[in-house]
């Protein structure tokens, strides 16, 4: 073979090694390697965006102990008057690579496309439940299978039938849980469901408690706010608000609050509340303040965290605060306090849940509400970045109390 003819081979291979890469790239197929170890996959079925987020590090964690892939699920919304949920994917606000830097993991969209059908045949889908969970509706006559009945209501069938899911078994996992900081239970997971029988554990709800425990707090690290998500929080601070430090408040007033924190006067604990009073109530137990406040209330606490910081801070002086609420930003009444002092009060002029607490997670200080696991988000992110957080009422102002108890 003459060197010319070696060279036009060598030159045919490459060719031939570029297209096969190409088409190997559109298949997509070698950026998605089995995972020997499984997967694991659940419905973030309970409550609005601050509590899937407790559920979202706690499952996390939970996937890392049982060395599986996790299935990153897609954000539960309600639109107001919908009658199903509407599935978000994660990356529309977050992303995904964070995570991946904690542990393997991998969109439930990007799951269902391109692993689904590999490990996880259609007809053979088992879905685990701690118990039975009792079908929503039983026709006369009909004989009840005990089951997960992973599907019944919302947001349960609209979540898996986003992805086409249906299941035939169920699978009751119960005695184990998902406590894997303080016992042996991920050895236990490992044994029962090995991933050669159960490459796929589906889970009808989050396997992770409420409120986030306090070993996983420190997964919020690996939730960060995707560049457009973060470019929207930064824009909004330079271009809106006043040149200067702010502080950012979240308000939590709606009505199903006010419902909520009458749960206060039976309860060591509500929600996130450990995130104040310390997961053993070693900070202080719960008191009616600490769930809902008067205007009162609020406009003091922020006129003393204005003078606190002004006197720490003489040359970065407060200049606004920004208000992220449910449902009253109690804006005329902030304003005309405030007013005096020379600080302007914004919101946000759409609803934006996401924009919101991106942006208190950029304030100079933030008080949140320490019952509002939406408060919790913003807590436990400002808590990684090193930035200040206090909450309304709290500590408790002793001193009034007792005045007021004379
Ligand atoms: N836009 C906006 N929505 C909020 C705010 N606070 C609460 N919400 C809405 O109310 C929901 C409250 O539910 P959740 O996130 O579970 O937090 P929690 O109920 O306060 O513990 C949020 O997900 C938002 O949809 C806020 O400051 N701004
Ligand atoms: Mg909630």
């Amino acid at each position: 073979m003459t060197s010319q003819e070696t060279s036009r081979r060598m030159k045919v291979l490459l060719i031939l090694f570029c297209i096969s890469s190409i088409l190997l790239k559109i298949n997509g197929e070698e950026d998605y390697e089995l995972d020997p170890a499984g997967y694991l996959v659940y419905c973030p079925c309970m409550g609005r965006f601050g509590n899937q987020a407790d559920h979202l590090l706690g499952s996390l964690s939970f996937a890392k102990e049982l060395n599986r892939t996790f299935v990153i699920p897609p954000w539960v919304e309600y639109e107001k008057g919908a009658l199903k949920s509407k599935q978000v994917p994660y990356d529309t606000y977050f992303k995904v690579e964070s995570i991946q830097e904690y542990h393997k993991a991998i969109t439930m969209h990007d799951f269902m496309e391109n692993i689904a059908g590999k490990i996880w045949p259609e007809g053979q889908r088992t879905s685990f439940c701690y118990m039975e969970r009792k079908k929503l509706k039983v026709e006369p006559g009909e004989v009840v299978v005990p089951g997960c009945n992973a599907k019944d209501g919302n947001p349960f069938g609209p979540f898996w039938d986003t992805y086409n899911i249906d299941f035939k078994k169920s699978e009751f996992y119960a005695p184990l849980h998902f406590d894997v900081h303080n016992t042996i239970i991920g050895k236990k997971w490992q044994s029962k469901y090995q991933p050669h029988e159960w490459p796929v554990l589906a889970f009808a709800g989050a396997p992770a408690h409420f409120p986030v425990q306090l070993e996983n707090l420190e997964l919020q690290k690996y939730v960060q706010w995707n560049d457009e998500m973060a470019n929207k929080a930064k824009h909004y601070i330079k271009n809106v608000l006043p040149k200067g430090a702010f502080i950012g408040i979240h308000l939590r007033n709606g009505l199903d609050w006010v419902k909520a924190c009458e749960h206060i006067k039976d309860s060591k604990q509500l929600f996130s509340s450990p995130q104040c009073l310390g997961y053993n109530n070693e900070k202080g137990l719960l008191f009616r303040e600490l769930c809902f406040q008067t205007r009162e209330l609020i406009i003091r606490q922020i006129k003393r965290v204005v003078k606190k910081m002004n006197s720490n801070n003489p040359r970065n002086t407060i200049k606004s605060v920004f208000v992220a609420s449910d449902s009253n930003h109690l804006l005329p009444d902030l304003s005309q306090s405030l007013e005096r002092m020379k600080i302007t009060v914004h919101k946000l002029e759409e609803n934006n849940p996401h924009l919101d607490l991106a942006i208190l997670g950029l304030s100079n200080h933030f008080i949140g509400n320490c019952i509002s696991s939406f408060s919790a988000f913003v807590k436990r992110e400002r808590d990684i970045r090193g930035f200040p957080s206090s909450f309304f009422a709290y500590p408790k102002d002793t001193s009034r109390t007792k005045h007021e108890e004379l």
